[in-house]
């Protein structure tokens, strides 16, 4: 999706002079570093080719937003003084789909910035629930046209920040930043090593040879803001509190072993050992090694298994089977219990996994699961006036 500035796309409308303003973003697959964004750790993400496309025409004397979604039926009204729950004695609260671009437009006037009123339309091809990061994408296309219809400039890492705002505070969602950063950073060609302590957002160009990247949605929809997730989180801030550390970053690799009680442990264990995985993954990607990739990728797949308890049966058998059917690797993606696998295979192994996988998964009872390619996508951003 082409960056640039925003502008005017058709004539004024009835209800307004103001000119339309666009802007895109990005889902995202993590490749691998799950779990370790809110632990201050470390990713490697690509964002996606799919994305979520927002057309915003404001109008000046408008109290509200009226949000139209090609993913749902009618219209919602976003009053442009909304406020989460605990903030009531100022504003409205919105719920449902809504409530993502209502927390944008919270979060972005707690930064300063008040967005107008008007009429706003999505469009976005990432599919719900598959871990994929339509959330994220949803929220920095709404805060880019938002931002660039309040004529504000505000840095990508500003706006992952008053992204991740929205989610955790308006939402409900405790998650961390690494579905805004992959989305506002992502570029052609390019995974991201992000680092959640500094933000450091390292490009590492993806050059697989022959090899592909697929993702497998099992068609079982992951929710961030259940309660495994929340109580995952807490049990990593417990952990990092009873070993007196900031969070788990600051904990040495083999610091899990002072924690006592077997679940902490193996809780503490896969977020410290993951970012190492990430770390040697990076790596792995720069040598063109496909094999120690898939390596990474497995282990970590069995790490969100055994110790973080985070994976289903049936995204399980999705993983074997994609690395039985030839996968270099192949681990779940996104926040877990459900959502999508991501495997990278030798060419002639993806085309059996994508004429095969989805039989077999089929015959042992699970949906019948969808394979896509990918490849790394650009970032959100603006889109210029056709
Ligand atoms: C979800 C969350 F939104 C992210 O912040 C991250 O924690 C991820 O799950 C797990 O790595 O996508």
């Amino acid at each position: 999706m082409p960056e640039g500035s925003a502008g005017s796309t058709s004539p004024p409308g009835p209800r307004s002079r103001e000119p339309e303003v666009r802007a895109y973003a990005p889902g995202r697959v993590n490749l691998i570093g799950e779990h370790t964004d809110y632990n201050d750790g470390l990713a490697l993400s690509i964002a996606l080719q799919l994305g979520t496309t927002v057309s915003f025409r404001p109008d000046p004397a408008a109290e509200s937003v009226v949000v139209s979604s090609d993913l749902a039926p009618g219209r919602a009204g976003v009053p442009i003084d909304t406020a989460p729950d605990d903030d009531a004695a100022h504003g409205t609260r919105v719920t449902g789909w809504a409530s993502y671009v209502a927390g944008c437009v919270w979060a972005l006037r707690e930064h300063g910035v008040r967005a107008p009123g008007g009429r706003m339309a999505i469009r976005s091809d990432v599919p719900v629930g598959a871990g994929l990061s339509s959330s994220a994408a949803l929220e920095c296309a709404v805060l880019h046209a938002l931002a660039a219809a309040a004529e504000a400039t505000v840095d990508r890492r500003t706006l992952a920040l008053i992204a991740q705002r929205a989610e955790n505070r308006y939402v409900g969602a405790p998650t961390g930043l690494l579905d805004q950063l992959s989305s506002l950073y992502g570029a052609d060609g390019t995974a991201l090593l992000l680092d959640f302590r500094s933000l450091q957002v390292t490009p590492v160009p993806v050059t697989l040879g022959g090899a592909v990247l697929l993702v497998i949605d099992s068609r079982s929809p992951h929710r961030n803001a259940d309660g495994e997730y929340r109580r995952r989180r807490a049990a990593c801030e417990d952990a990092a509190r009873r070993l007196s550390a900031p969070s788990l970053r600051y904990v040495r690799d083999d610091g899990w072993r002072a924690l006592r009680g077997d679940e902490l442990r193996r809780r503490a264990r896969h977020v410290l050992t993951e970012n190492r995985r990430v770390r040697d993954a990076a790596q792995a990607l720069r040598d063109g090694d496909c094999t120690r990739f898939g390596e990474l990728m497995n282990q970590s797949h069995h790490s969100m298994r055994a110790d973080f308890e985070i994976t289903t049966p049936g995204i399980d058998r999705i993983a074997e089977t994609a690395r039985d059917l030839g996968a270099f690797g192949a681990r779940m993606t996104g926040g877990g219990f459900g959502g999508s696998v991501v495997a990278l295979a030798p060419a002639e192994a993806a085309m059996r996994i994508e004429s095969t996988l989805p039989g077999l998964v089929a015959d042992a009872g699970d949906p019948r699961p969808t394979v896509i390619r990918v490849r790394p996508g650009a970032g959100a951003g603006p889109v210029m006036a056709q």
